[in-house]
């Protein structure tokens, strides 16, 4: 297995619209082999979630695992999100693309998930809580949104600059 580059905001490609996986795409075994290095990029963070488009692979996937111990990996192909109530809820997020940073996001508190596993079967799940705000964190991701774009303009320039000033120093180290 491998550790994956991750994309750090305001990395242009973060940007990008995911594409449906085609069905030879899903039965290749090498789909198999980039969702275990998917998984392993998540836990080494540590993370409880990755959208393929943080890696620079603009395909409509996403693992997540939201449990205590670490393990129950859970795959989404193709994942298409419904609101299943009025009610919001605010949670502070982070993300893998934004190191460092966490901020106050609201989000329909309830969701339906159409999508396919890893085994190529379609399932749908009904979702609360912090697996709710994941889903809905990562599979805007996918649409190349991400949770600053949530919050004020204001903040959103300070996070920017600050990650830059990081990019910049990285670069001359
Ligand atoms: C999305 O985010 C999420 O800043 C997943 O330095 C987050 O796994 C959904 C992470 C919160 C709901 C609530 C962030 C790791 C991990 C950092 C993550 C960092 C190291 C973020
Ligand atoms: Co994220």
């Amino acid at each position: 297995m491998a550790l994956l580059e991750i994309l750090e905001f305001p990395d242009a490609r973060l940007r990008t619209k995911a594409t449906p996986m085609a069905p030879e795409e899903i039965q290749d075994p090498s789909l198999q082999t980039m969702i275990d290095n998917m998984l392993e990029t998540m836990y080494d963070a540590p993370g409880i979630g990755l959208a393929a488009s943080q890696i620079n692979y603009h395909k409509r996937l996403v693992v997540i695992d939201v449990s205590d111990e670490g393990d129950d990996p859970m795959v989404f192909i193709n994942p298409e999100v419904e609101p299943l109530t009025e009610e919001q809820e605010t949670m502070k997020e982070g993300c893998l693309s934004v190191p460092g940073f966490y901020e106050e996001v609201t989000r329909p508190e309830r969701v339906r998930v159409n999508a396919i596993g890893r085994d190529g079967k379609a399932f749908t799940m009904e979702a609360e809580g912090l697996l709710a705000v994941c889903i809905q964190h990562e599979l805007d991701h996918l649409e190349g949104k991400l949770f600053v774009d949530y919050i004020s303009p204001l903040k959103r320039t300070r996070i920017r600059k600050k990650l830059e000033k990081q990019h910049k120093q990285a670069a001359s180290a």
